[in-house]
């Protein structure tokens, strides 16, 4: 510091420069004031979501859409040497009647596979022959999937993305090596440009879909033989990828492999009743020091990921019990529909469908919590800032940006909800204000009918964690949380531990 001065100085007076350039040196020390905070906001607790993650939290439950080769050959992975002819649908493919059917299942949008690990593109790529253009069918000719699937998706009001797998079993160039080094060849040639395809589509798509697989035997232009790759990041460059893709689409996250959001470690449809959004698999971890949400893939349908004949639809109910067990957890949703061999979903599933949506109004489309005539109070609050209050009330607005808090230090509290008059319930759903990191280790949730004697309730659901939204059945049943309704006036949350002073931007009764 003094020596930069006092260079400084001797630079001026030789150059013949007024010495009183001398007080723009610069100071080094560091500033360790605390910020203000004139919000008196909590500070957040790490990790804490990017913009894009919030916002990808939001969509909540979405469909997956596999539809493709394998739709014609019956198999769920095709080893990449079909010929382009096989291909045939029977009518021009609807991605329209997809998602209007998804929609009135409640979904708020949908990923169409767009490529899957056989390598045939559902769309006219520049990147490599094996495409719906090269079919003789006269309807594959017709096929472009993500572009059909976006534009439905936006007349639709419904968030979109597609699922391109990097595993590609039909081109020379995947796995390919050169003096036992791997090429860049497929991540340059074929990866990035098909994603770069992609994003053409639309810059609004909310998520694109990269599964996993490192690589088996497969076609690979005619070599027929056993590849594999040691290291996916490396191999498909994906930090790189993912600020290309960021640079196209702000709001996308690129799941998966492109380590924005998380595999939640089954395909059965179901988070852990402890699940953080940090770590892996279906709890997540309480210290992992990066934020990555999980989603949860499941099938709708009993015979795979793809359209097979004979195949059944779950039932709404059972579809219900996996949206219980996934939202209802802290996960998001994404619940497959195969559209067969017409390139359409089939009227089983439509109206099982239509069932799922009707049932998610009815058990939670009204917010009793959000009536008029509730009261609300906390047994502690966080004093206000300058424009922003921290208000028991703040959890029955309707809004997602204001919340309760409590004050530094304090990791309980109790909020108790008096509805106007005593009614039959069944859910509690919770949501923190995520913004500043999951925090919530433990609650209990327990309802009265005159205020004075409480019984808890929820069976032995763990009440660990909430995050982004917990839906805690109150009979403790997911498979059957319908039945034997509460009857209360008031509803008793106790929060008994936190990582940090709790948030809560809303509380629902339904
Ligand atoms: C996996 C794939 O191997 C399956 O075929 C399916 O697409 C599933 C959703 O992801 O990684």
């Amino acid at each position: 510091m003094k020596k930069i001065s006092i260079m400084l100085s001797a630079l001026c007076l030789a150059a013949g420069m007024p010495t009183v350039l001398q007080a723009q040196t610069t100071d080094f020390t560091l500033d360790q004031s605390v910020p203000a905070n004139p919000e008196n906001e909590p500070r957040p607790v790490f990790p804490v979501p990017t913009a894009r993650q919030l916002k990808w939290n939001q969509t909540e439950f979405y469909a997956f859409f596999h539809y493709g080769m394998n739709t014609y050959t019956g198999k769920e992975w095709g080893n990449g040497s079909e010929s382009p002819n096989t291909f045939a649908p029977t009518a021009v493919p609807k991605p329209r009647q997809w998602l209007e059917a998804v929609k009135a299942g409640g979904m708020k949008g949908g990923i169409a596979v767009v490529k899957h690990h056989d390598g045939f593109c559902l769309w006219p790529t520049q990147t490599t022959e094996h495409n719906v253009s090269k079919s003789s069918n006269a309807n594959a000719q017709k096929t472009n999937i993500p572009k059909d699937f976006a534009e439905a998706a936006k007349a639709l009001d419904m968030k979109y993305g597609f699922y391109i797998s990097p595993w590609d079993r039909n081109s020379a160039y995947w796995g390919e090596k050169v003096n036992g080094k791997y090429t860049d060849n497929y991540a340059k040639k074929v990866f990035f440009a098909q994603c770069a395809e992609m994003t053409k589509y639309g810059a609004d798509q909310f998520e694109m879909w990269f599964d996993g697989a490192t690589g088996d035997n497969g076609y690979y232009g005619g070599a027929n033989e056993r590849r594999n790759i040691d290291n996916a990041q490396r191999y498909y460059d994906i930090p790189n990828l993912r600020d290309s893709i960021h640079n196209a689409c702000p709001n996308i996250i690129l799941w998966g492999t492109g380590g924005e959001a998380r595999w939640i470690g089954n395909e059965a449809g179901w988070a852990g009743e402890t699940c953080w959004s940090m770590g892996d698999g279906e709890t997540g971890s309480e210290t992992a020091w990066k934020w990555f949400p999980g989603e949860s893939d499941a099938k709708a349908t009993s015979g795979g990921w793809f359209y097979h004949d004979g195949e059944t639809c779950k039932s709404a109910n059972e579809m219900f019990k996996i949206y219980l067990e996934t939202v209802g957890r802290n996960a998001t949703l994404i619940l497959n529909f195969p559209p067969n061999k017409a390139g359409v979903l089939p009227d089983a599933d439509v109206k099982n469908l239509k069932d799922l949506g009707d049932m998610l109004t009815k058990r939670l489309g009204t917010d009793l919590a959000a009536q008029n005539g509730v009261a609300i109070t906390a047994s502690t609050t966080r004093d206000k800032g300058q424009t922003r209050t921290y208000d028991a009330t703040n959890m029955i607005d309707g809004k997602i940006d204001t919340y309760w808090a409590a004050p530094d230090g304090t990791t309980s509290a109790t909020i108790t909800v008096t509805l106007p008059e005593a009614k039959t319930i069944y859910y509690v759903a919770l949501q923190e204000y995520i913004q500043l990191g999951q925090r919530i280790k433990g609650f209990t949730i327990e309802t009265s009918t005159d205020g004075t004697n409480w019984t808890k309730k929820g069976g032995s659901i763990a009440t660990t964690t909430v995050g982004y939204k917990r839906i805690i059945p109150l009979n403790g049943s997911t498979s059957n949380s319908y039945t034997n309704g509460t009857k209360a006036k008031y509803v008793r949350v106790t929060i008994k531990d936190s990582r940090a002073c709790p948030t809560l931007h809303t509380l629902s009764i339904f």
